[in-house]
């Protein structure tokens, strides 16, 4: 792990100059980080799973630790305020040693309520980045979360540094892992429970690590975008597998997805097709391409794979025009990747945050930006048969268009998705997913 040491100086740099910005821009002295606070079951004495405060892991690789702080000020060297208990209930984390403890100032804490004497006098010339605002009050802060500093930050969050890179790089290799097993699990026709299972084992994720609810959807449940559920039971035949999971690396997320066919049939070859708008929009990717034409051109990419393989009779032009494209695939092209699965800042027109919203006809595109060097997307195009959409087609004017026949055939097999995660450097792609082998 070397490696990480050499980029990771590199990497508090950037975050220190941005931070140093921020606070220009906001009139302060710094900032103070909260990690996070284990939050109860009501009624109950057991606590959710912990989720770190991005702003925080962004600084250091510690995800699972709550009560801890960083004091930043974009010049001195940052303050770690560690959580350290004494607690024969759980396991207290080791007093950090790792690549990058040199880059902070360490104080141990022992009780959370404790934290005050370390942290900075002058309240009023910090602000508080984080969850628990009544905290942040008793505490003193008047400054919390101010919006100023935060979409600043979250805009420059979109250009990663080497250090980032190397992490979202390692977070795809464990994910691909996964990967390979739950196809394997598939074909030998395993239930979407031990599917499940048999990704959590290849990846080394449980279901706490993972950044976001892992999608394992056998035959129909593949046209359900967010398919939560995992069944225990294998169906009498899995005809179909969509499995959209990732990984977390350092706190940064992988986010792939696939579909295969159990037999070489009709809805193999479509898969295929599809694969191969992934491939071509992936190429797209470039810099000075807004991310939006890159999200039309998918449409493009389906409403020609409608009208090859007979699904609609109308040109492919025709087909986006008439809204079509939109029942079979009506989610964005994808999103900016990184410390969050759907990393922040993909609607800023600009570093003070300007909005600039998905186009009225695409709702539900999550990033509009220009495509720059430095920045990490996925691209998921996809092509389902959901029940609830179609019926609405076939209420208008279009569905005489519209083979229901040849529908009635795929819908059996639920839907596709195929993502992957895409660095776009200055001069190339580098398709983080793809070149492990996936
Ligand atoms: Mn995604």
């Amino acid at each position: 792990m070397s490696n990480f040491e050499s980029t990771y100086k590199a990497h508090i740099n950037t975050l220190q100059q941005r931070t140093a910005e921020a606070l220009q821009r906001e009139g302060l002295d710094g900032l103070v980080i909260h990690s996070g606070q284990g939050k109860r079951l009501f009624l109950d004495d057991n606590h959710y799973p912990f989720k770190v405060n991005p702003q925080f892991k962004a600084w250091v690789p510690v995800v699972d630790n709550p009560n801890c702080w960083l004091v930043v000020d974009g010049k001195s060297k940052p303050k770690l305020i560690f959580y350290r208990p004494v607690d024969f209930w759980h396991k207290v984390p080791p007093e950090p040693n790792d690549f990058w403890t040199e880059h902070f100032d360490l104080v141990m804490l022992q009780q959370a309520d404790a934290v005050e004497k370390h942290l900075p006098y002058d309240k009023p010339r910090f602000a508080y980045i984080g969850e628990y605002i009544e905290v942040a009050k008793a505490l003193g802060f008047e400054n919390v979360n101010p919006d100023r500093v935060l979409h600043y930050l979250h805009y420059q969050r979109a250009y990663k540094t080497d250090y980032e890179l190397d992490c979202m790089r390692e977070a795809n290799k464990l994910a691909v892992a996964g990967h390979k097993a739950a196809a394997a699990a598939f074909h030998e026709g395993k239930s979407e429970f031990d599917i499940n299972l048999a990704y959590a084992q290849a990846s080394r994720q449980g279901d706490n690590d993972v950044p976001y609810n892992s999608i394992v959807a056998l035959n129909e449940h593949a046209a359900i975008l967010h398919y939560m559920q995992c069944d225990t039971d294998a169906p009498a035949y899995n005809r179909s597998f969509l499995i959209d999971a990732g990984a977390n690396f350092h706190g940064y997320a992988a986010d792939i997805t696939r579909t295969y066919s159990r037999e070489n049939d009709r809805f193999a070859e479509l898969i295929e097709r599809v694969d191969k708008v992934t491939v071509t929009l992936g190429e797209a990717l470039k810099p000075n391409v807004g991310y939006t034409d890159i999200h039309l051109l998918a449409h493009d990419g389906i409403a020609q794979i409608l009208h090859d393989v007979g699904l609609v009779n109308l040109q492919p032009q025709d087909i986006v025009e008439q809204g079509i494209t939109r029942t079979f695939f009506p989610h964005g092209i994808g999103h900016f990747l990184g410390l969050q699965v759907h990393d922040v800042g993909g609607q800023f027109n600009d570093d003070r945050g300007t909005p600039k919203p998905s186009p009225d006809d695409h709702p539900f595109l999550r990033c509009t930006r220009m495509v720059e060097p430095r920045q990490v997307f996925t691209i998921e195009p996809g092509l389902y048969f959901i029940d609830s959409l179609l019926a609405d087609l076939k209420s208008t004017e279009a569905s005489k268009y519209i083979n229901w026949d040849t529908v009635d055939l795929y819908r059996p097999y639920g839907g596709i998705r195929i993502e992957d995660n895409i660095i776009v450097h200055r001069d190339k792609n580098e398709n983080m997913t793809r070149d492990l082998d996936l």
